[in-house]
């Protein structure tokens, strides 16, 4: 029987069953004494890691130890925007990797990650963007990524219901435009990547958080948790928010500052926008959800903190910028806000890299953006554990480049303000 129509058939069945015997996704293993790998972090890049190890390493003797639930962390707190308009060469080669991996994602995993490649619309509110846009745009086609610059009339035909009169109080000049980039159903990028990796015989351990990292003259051992000690010769740590608590369990001091990011819903509306709008000089981003939600974000609270909360004025300033642009949400009600932790590195690019213990490795700083990243991320990192040295994609991410001063400047990019 085709899978289609197998998978009509099975809901039709669990329907009539009242939901109840559904199988489950992945299995719940108690963890073992040791394994060849531990994964720490059950976000979308620690599994994504987990599944590219198995598939493309044959590495399958793995653990990924989470301390929650599996994308209980920013995985299933963003807001979703996918896309790879970057400026640097760097940066362009792993987001369109990640991008081109999303294209084929869900027919690779069998699960449908609602990828939807709407367009991301980034605006430009004063004659310094319009040149940096420019510039941007002519920087991301060299790359072979499609991007293009919208007139305020082109935009305005894509969303009519953003205000783009001149006297509007943040004026839209215009805008770059990439095609390919969208969304994609966050929580279903964790549980697609899930299933897959448990599939090929990955321990996916939840409530278990990693307590200690064990050495031994220079060398990765394993990891004390919450559920006893584990042992493994590599350990890969994908903890976003958390990144520099974990360095510190193994003496090691990053580059990172953790800020809270914060997001809001509305209540469900008719479609009303069907691409991706985002003004990093105003701090707004919007998108509508499958539901009619309306799916908003704000710039990093400018504060440290381990709080997934954030504060309110930051909401609030960004709220009013979203009515000063689109004048119709103007009696919107919200029905949910909430924050979670982001990992900022200095130069705003993220670090994938060896570190100086033997068999520890971090994946970290993608700050706020870097949902679109998962299953790049995933790919390279699982490259340089299985290898012990990095992929071509994340070498130029390494630790190193703090020392040696080549680092790559994506504060731009980042369309979020930091
Ligand atoms: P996470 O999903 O945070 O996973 C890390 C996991 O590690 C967590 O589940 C945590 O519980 C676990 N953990 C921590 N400490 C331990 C421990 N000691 N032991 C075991 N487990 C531990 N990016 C985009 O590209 N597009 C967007 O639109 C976007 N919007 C955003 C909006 C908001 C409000 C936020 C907060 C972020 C946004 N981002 C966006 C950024 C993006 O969400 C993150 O960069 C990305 O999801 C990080 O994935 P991750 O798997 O590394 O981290
Ligand atoms: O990187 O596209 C992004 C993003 C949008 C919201 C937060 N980050």
């Amino acid at each position: 029987m085709a899978k289609g129509a197998y998978s009509i058939f099975s809901l039709v069945r669990n329907a009539l069953r009242y939901h109840e015997g559904w199988p489950r996704a992945w299995r719940s293993p108690e963890p073992q004494p040791a394994y060849d790998v531990i994964i720490v972090g059950g976000g979308g890049h620690g599994l994504a890691t987990a599944y590219y190890l198995a598939k493309e390493h044959g590495v399958s003797n793995v653990a990924v130890l989470e301390k929650g639930w599996l994308g209980g962390g920013n995985t299933g707190r963003n807001t979703t925007i996918i896309r790879s308009n970057y400026l640097w060469d760097e940066s362009a080669a792993i987001y369109d990797k990640s991008l081109r991996l999303y294209e084929g994602l869900s027919r690779e995993l069998n699960f449908n990650l609602m990828v939807s490649q709407r367009g991301v619309i980034n605006l430009a509110h004063n004659l310094h963007d319009m040149r940096e846009l420019a510039r941007r745009v002519a920087a991301i086609k060299l790359n072979g990524i499609d991007s293009e610059i919208l007139a305020p009339a082109d935009i305005k035909a894509m969303v009519p219901i953003l205000n783009v009169s001149p006297e509007a109080r943040y004026p839209v000049l215009g805008a770059s435009l990439q095609r390919r980039g969208g969304t994609a159903r966050h929580d279903a990028v964790a549980w697609g990547l899930a299933r897959a990796a448990d599939a090929r015989g990955v321990d996916i351990i939840q409530n278990c958080e990693v307590t200690g990292i064990s050495r031994e003259g220079g060398k990765v051992t394993g990891v004390e948790t919450t559920r006893g000690s584990i042992k493994a010769p590599k350990v890969g740590v994908v903890v976003a928010g958390h990144a520099s608590v974990l360095a510190a369990m193994a003496g090691l001091r990053l580059p990172i500052d953790s800020y809270p990011l914060q997001a809001l819903v509305s209540e469900p509306l008719k479609p009303v926008i069907d691409s991706v709008v985002m003004s990093g000089a105003v701090h707004v981003y919007v998108s509508q959800s499958d539901k009619g939600e309306l799916v908003m974000g704000a710039s990093i609270d400018n504060y440290n903190s381990y709080a997934q909360r954030g504060s309110p004025h930051v909401i609030e300033n960004m709220l009013g910028a979203t009515v000063e642009l689109f004048p119709i949400f103007s009696r919107l009600s919200m029905m949910r806000q909430w924050g979670g932790i982001v990992d900022v590195c200095p130069d705003a690019s993220p670090i994938v890299s060896k570190t100086p213990v033997d068999g520890l490795y971090f994946n970290c700083g993608w700050g706020t953006g870097g949902f679109k990243a998962t299953p790049g991320s995933g790919f390279a990192f699982a490259h340089t554990i299985a290898e012990d040295r990095p992929h071509p994609l994340n070498a130029p991410f390494s630790l190193e480049r703090f020392t040696t001063g080549a680092l790559i400047d994506e504060h731009g990019a980042a369309a979020v303000g930091h």
